[in-house]
C-alpha cells in the first residue's frame, strides 16, 4: 500500500510494529526477519528511487582531533597530588573544629559550592545531621528569628538527603519568613542575605509547598528591586548571579567556575580553601583531558560520519560537556566516558531519524534495533549500515568490559534502552511524515523517551561501581522520577530547539502541539511550557527524597539531567550552534586551567 495510506492506519490505532507487518515482504528479507517485524522494502527499492533527502546545515565541529591531542595535561604530576593531600587535611581540621553551626553551615555551603564537597562526603553528612536534629539549635533559630541560617540549613539539608531532620519544619521557616515580611513592611528594611538564602532554599520546594514557593516569590521579586546602591560589588554580584538562575538548577562544575572567582572577592575569604579549589579545579581538569583525548580518538578512528552520514551533528566535546554535567567527580570516569560515547550516537541515530531516513527506511532501521544483529542488516542502506554497525560494536564492547571487571551482564538493559528509543523515535517520523499534530499530552507521552535522557540514565545506573546482579534485576523501565527528570530535558530542549527543527521540518514539538490544541500565540505556549518546567521540577524534588533506594551517582544524574539541559538551551540549541556560549563553557571547564 502506498505509504499515506498505510499511515492512515497507523493513525487510526494501528501499533507501529503491527502496521509494519502489514506491509508487502521481499522474499530476502522474509526469511531471516520474523512476521512481526519489518521487511516492507528492499535495499534497492529504497535506494533506486533516491527520495529527496534533506538537511539541517549543521556546522562542522570546531574541536579537531589534533587539537584536542595537542593539548597539556598539566595538573597529574606528584607534588599536585602530594599538595592536595595536604589542604585536604588542612580543610577536614577546620570542618572538624567546634565553630558555631553558623560558621559550620557557611564552611559546608562554601565548600560545596567551591566544587569540593565529594571529598568530605561523609563529613558534610554527618555534620548537617547532626546540626539539624539538635532541638536546641533549630529553637534558637526560631526564637532569633534567623531566616538567613535557617534558609541555608533548610536548602543544604534537602540537598544533602538528610533524612533525621525531621524537627526541621517547613511551618517554621515559613512563620520566620512571615516575621521578616511584616518587620519589612514596617521598617523597608531587607535581610539581603536572609532573602538569597530563601530564595535559593525555595527552589528545593516539593509539589505542594505552595508557602515555600510563595515565600521564594517575595524574596526574588524584592532582590530584584532592592536599591543596590548601598550593597557591596560582592553582594550585588551575589543576587545578579542567583537571580539569572538558582544554584539548584545550575550545573554544578560551571557554578564551581564561577565560584572560585567570585570568592577570590569576597572580603574575608579563607585562602586554604581558595587554593584548594583551584588545585583541585586543574587537577580534575586534567583528568578530563585525558579522558577526552581518547574519546576524541575513539570517535575519529570509528569514523561514522565521513561519506553519506556527514550531515550529522559532530559534536564529540560537546557530548563530553554534557557528560561532565551528569557526573562530573573523577571516580565517575566509567559513566563519563561511555555517556559520551552514547550521546554520539544518540545524536547520529537522531540526525537519522529527524532529517535524512525515508520512513520505509527508517522503519527496517527500528527493526534492526531490535534484533540487535549485524548479520540481519543487509537490506538496509549502507548508511544505516555503517552507523548500526558502530553501535552494536561500541554497545557490546561497553558491557563487556564491564563483565570483565563485574562479572555482570548489562547487554541486555542497554538493548532495551536503544530499542525504547528507537520506537519513541520512529513515532515521531511517523507523525512528521503523516502531518499529524498531537495533542500536548499524546505528543510528551513519547517525547519523554524520544529526549534520550533514559540512556544516559540507564547507562549511569548500569556503570555504577555498586550495582549488583539484584539491582540489575530490579531495573525498572522507568520509575516516575526518570520520567520527571527525561520530561525536564525535553522541556527545554524544546524550548531551545523548536524553532529551528520546525523551520527545517520536523516533528511538532510541545509547543506547536499546545498551540495547535489550544488555539493561542506561541509567546503564550512558551510560557505554558516554563509553567510545565516549575511544575515537574517540583515533582521531581518529592520523588527524589523518596528515592533513596537507588546508589547515590544515580540519584545525582536525576537531577543533573534537568540542569545541563537548562545549561545548553538557556540562551539558543547550544548544542547544535557550538560556537557561542557551549564553547566558552568547554574552554572554562576542560580547557583553560585557573592560574595558581
Ligand atoms: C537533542 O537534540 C540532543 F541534545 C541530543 C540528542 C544529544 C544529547 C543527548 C543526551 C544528553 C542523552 P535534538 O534537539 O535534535 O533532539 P530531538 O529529540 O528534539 O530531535
Ligand atoms: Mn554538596
Ligand atoms: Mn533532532
Ligand atoms: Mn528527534
Ligand atoms: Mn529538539
Amino acid at each position: 500500500s502506498p505509504p499515506y495510506l498505510i499511515l492512515q492506519q497507523i493513525m487510526a490505532g494501528f501499533h507501529p510494529i503491527r502496521y509494519l507487518s502489514n506491509a508487502t515482504a521481499t522474499s530476502s528479507s522474509a526469511r531471516r526477519i520474523n512476521f512481526h517485524h519489518i521487511h516492507c522494502l528492499s535495499t534497492a527499492s529504497a535506494t533506486s528511487s533516491s527520495p529527496a533527502r534533506r538537511t539541517a546545515n549543521y556546522k562542522p565541529t570546531i574541536w579537531d582531533d589534533s587539537y584536542i591531542q595537542s593539548l597539556p595535561i598539566d595538573f597529574m604530576e606528584e607534588k599536585y597530588i602530594y599538595q592536595r593531600e595536604k589542604l585536604k587535611e588542612e580543610v577536614r581540621f577546620l570542618i572538624n573544629q567546634q565553630h558555631s553551626f553558623t560558621k559550620q553551615l557557611e564552611l559546608v555551603d562554601t565548600l560545596c559550592q567551591l566544587g569540593l564537597g565529594y571529598h568530605f562526603d561523609a563529613e558534610i553528612k554527618n555534620l548537617l545531621s547532626s546540626i539539624s536534629s539538635l532541638t536546641k539549635n533549630i529553637n534558637n533559630l526560631i526564637e532569633n528569628n534567623n531566616l538567613h541560617d535557617f534558609a541555608l540549613l533548610f536548602r543544604l539539608v534537602r540537598e544533602h538527603d538528610i533524612h533525621n531532620a525531621s524537627i526541621l519544619r517547613l511551618d517554621d521557616l515559613i512563620s520566620c519568613f512571615k516575621k521578616e515580611e511584616e518587620s519589612f513592611n514596617i521598617s523597608n528594611q531587607l535581610d539581603v542575605k536572609g532573602m538569597i538564602n530563601l530564595y535559593e532554599a525555595s527552589f528545593l520546594a516539593m509539589e505542594g509547598e505552595d508557602e515555600l514557593d510563595e515565600a521564594g516569590k517575595f524574596a526574588m521579586k524584592h532582590l530584584k528591586y532592592h536599591d543596590r546602591s548601598l550593597l557591596s560589588p560582592q553582594l550585588v554580584e551575589q543576587i545578579e548571579h542567583a537571580l539569572e538562575l538558582p544554584l539548584h538548577w545550575r550545573m554544578s562544575r560551571l557554578h564551581t567556575r564561577w565560584f572560585i572567582d567570585a570568592y577570590g572577592r569576597q572580603k574575608n575569604f579563607n585562602p586554604t580553601l581558595l587554593e584548594f579549589a583551584k588545585l583541585d579545579f586543574n587537577m580534575v581538569q586534567s583528568i578530563y583531558k585525558t579522558e577526552l583525548q581518547e574519546l576524541s580518538r575513539w570517535w575519529r578512528n570509528l569514523n561514522v560520519l565521513h561519506g553519506e552520514l556527514n550531515f550529522v551533528r559532530d559534536r564529540l566535546v560537546e557530548n563530553y560537556l554534557w557528560a561532565i554535567g551528569f557526573a562530573f567527580q573523577p571516580e565517575l570516569w566509567r559513566s563519563r566516558k561511555a555517556i559520551t560515547k552514547i550521546i554520539s550516537l544518540i545524536t547520529t541515530i537522531d540526525d537519522i531519524y529527524d532529517i535524512y531516513g525515508t520512513l520505509d527506511e527508517l522503519k527496517l532501521f527500528t527493526n534492526s534495533i531490535e534484533e540487535w544483529n549485524i548479520a540481519a542488516t543487509q537490506h538496509l542502506p549502507d548508511y544505516m549500515k555503517k552507523c548500526l554497525t558502530a553501535l552494536f560494536n561500541t554497545i557490546n564492547d561497553i558491557a563487556s568490559s564491564f563483565s570483565k571487571e563485574k562479572e555482570l551482564d548489562i547487554l541486555p538493559c542497554l538493548k532495551r534502552m536503544w530499542d525504547d528509543l528507537c520506537k519513541a523515535y520512529f513515532i515521531e517520523a511517523m507523525w512528521y511524515h503523516n502531518g499529524y499534530t498531537p495533542t500536548l499530552d499524546e505528543y510528551l507521552d513519547n517525547a519523554w523517551v524520544s529526549i534520550s535522557g533514559t540512556c544516559a540514565l540507564t547507562t549511569a545506573y548500569c556503570l555504577s561501581d555498586d550495582l549488583t546482579s539484584e539491582a540489575i534485576k530490579s531495573l525498572e523501565f522507568y520509575p516516575p522520577i526518570v520520567r520527571y527528570s527525561c520530561m525536564l530535558f525535553r522541556l527545554y530542549d524544546d524550548l531551545g530547539t523548536c524553532t529551528t527543527e520546525i523551520q527545517r521540518g520536523d516533528v511538532p514539538k510541545s509547543i506547536q502541539c499546545y498551540m495547535k490544541e489550544k488555539n493561542v500565540s506561541e509567546t503564550t505556549a512558551r510560557d505554558y511550557i516554563k509553567c510545565l518546567i516549575s511544575i515537574y521540577w517540583k515533582k521531581l524534588n518529592k520523588e527524589h527524597t523518596v528515592s533513596s533506594k537507588y546508589v547515590e551517582s544515580f540519584r545525582k544524574v536525576l537531577v543533573d539531567i534537568p540542569r545541563t539541559a537548562q545549561c545548553f538551551y538557556q540562551y539558543r540549541d547550544g548544542y547544535g550552534e557550538q560556537d557561542h556560549e557551549t564553547r566558552e563553557q568547554i574552554i572554562s571547564i576542560i580547557i583553560k586551567p585557573i592560574s595558581l
